[in-house]
């Protein structure tokens, strides 16, 4: 596996200089942030970035994420337009030395939480999703905002893509998915980047979007959409985990060969739809992370991982979920554990067992 951390660019408070000294992280998950969603990425924007991340020492690993246009997801207006421009993005990606790309078919907002700084026990404070809280808000008014949604839109934008999803239903997006997947894995297998989708977070229908990314049958669905190894997942425990019918380290081992991109993430189940983020350590939420770990081990797994969010500790501020020192963290604690599979297996070697 390879240890990498994400990176928001210049205007992130977490440098590369302090990733830099994150022990045993060597890749960068980063994107281009100033090009709208749709339009292709320059060659030269992308060689830029590749080459301040590897002034810093590090490498571009994987680009996380390649934004999919409303139009493709919908099924609507210029989608062609908007699939030739990401193949277009994904050639330029691919001269740049880029073999994994993330992207997400979430119509029209991305992760979702009720709460960005909720205060815990131990004075540290986190993301946190109540059911509750999540129905009674109302994404025209922008209640919240979350680095990961477009904040583009304006109020009449939204509104008219509210709209328009009225009258879609689960088994359009599957389509339009499919459509999607249809010319650009095409492109990925020919250009040698490995597509990683992201799940839905949460795995349930927000604001009465249809989001299909969702469960072990659903996963199986995707990939048989288009069966190609070019066609894999980003799997984020933080997201599907949040179901507890969703077993994490089943998904790792029937979906192993598919598996591209590792977010590894800890969330305690607060109760039916509700949870908090918590450290990554197994014994501070609801996931097995020793388990998650060992899956990605025993399985041979040889692609990214990542730490996925973290709490704000030592009063530390900035950009939610992504600050430096948990996350930093979460790379440390699974990296140690690693090394002690790794042990282990050795040590199991050397005995001939
Ligand atoms: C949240 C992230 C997501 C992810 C996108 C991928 O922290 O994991 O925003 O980057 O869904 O497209």
């Amino acid at each position: 596996m390879k240890m990498t951390f994400r990176w928001y660019g210049d205007g992130d408070p977490v440098t590369l200089e302090k990733i830099r000294q994150i022990p045993g992280v060597c890749g960068v998950v980063s994107a281009i942030y100033d090009i709208p969603v749709g339009q292709v990425w320059p060659l030269q924007n992308i060689l830029d970035l590749k080459d301040k991340i590897e002034a810093a020492g590090l490498s571009l690993s994987v680009i996380e994420s390649v934004p999919v246009h409303e139009d493709i997801k919908s099924g609507d207006g210029d989608r062609d337009l908007y699939i030739d421009n990401y193949c277009k993005t994904l050639r330029n990606l691919s001269k740049a030395g880029i073999d994994c790309v993330c992207y997400n078919f979430m119509p029209v907002f991305d992760w979702t939480r009720s709460e960005l700084a909720h205060e815990l026990p131990d004075g540290s404070n986190a993301l946190v999703y109540t059911n509750e809280t999540v129905k009674n808000m109302n994404p025209l008014t922008g209640d919240l905002s979350l680095p990961g949604w477009d904040t583009s839109y304006t109020k009449e934008d939204m509104q008219a893509l509210l709209t328009k999803y009225q009258s879609i239903s689960e088994e359009d997006l599957w389509n339009n998915l499919q459509y999607f997947l249809k010319k650009v894995i095409k492109v990925a297998e020919e250009v040698h980047i490995k597509m990683a989708i992201h799940p839905d977070d949460p795995p349930w229908d927000i604001f009465g979007l249809p989001r299909i990314i969702t469960n072990k049958r659903n996963l199986e669905r995707f990939l048989n959409l288009y069966d190609s190894p070019y066609n894999g997942l980003t799997l984020c425990s933080g997201s599907l985990g949040v179901d507890p019918n969703n077993d994490m380290v089943d998904f790792i081992h029937t979906f192993a060969d598919r598996i591209h991109f590792a977010h590894i993430r800890n969330i305690k189940i607060t109760g039916d739809r509700c949870f908090e983020e918590s450290a990554h350590k197994t014994d501070c939420g609801s996931l097995d992370i020793a388990g998650i770990v060992k899956a990605y081990y025993d399985s041979g797994f040889t692609g990214y991982i990542r730490p996925d969010h973290g709490r704000m500790i030592w009063g530390e501020t900035g950009r939610p979920g992504y600050g430096l020192y948990d996350r930093a963290l979460g790379a440390v604690y699974i990296n140690g554990l690693w090394e002690a599979y790794e042990r282990a297996n050795a040590t199991r070697k050397d005995m001939n067992l």
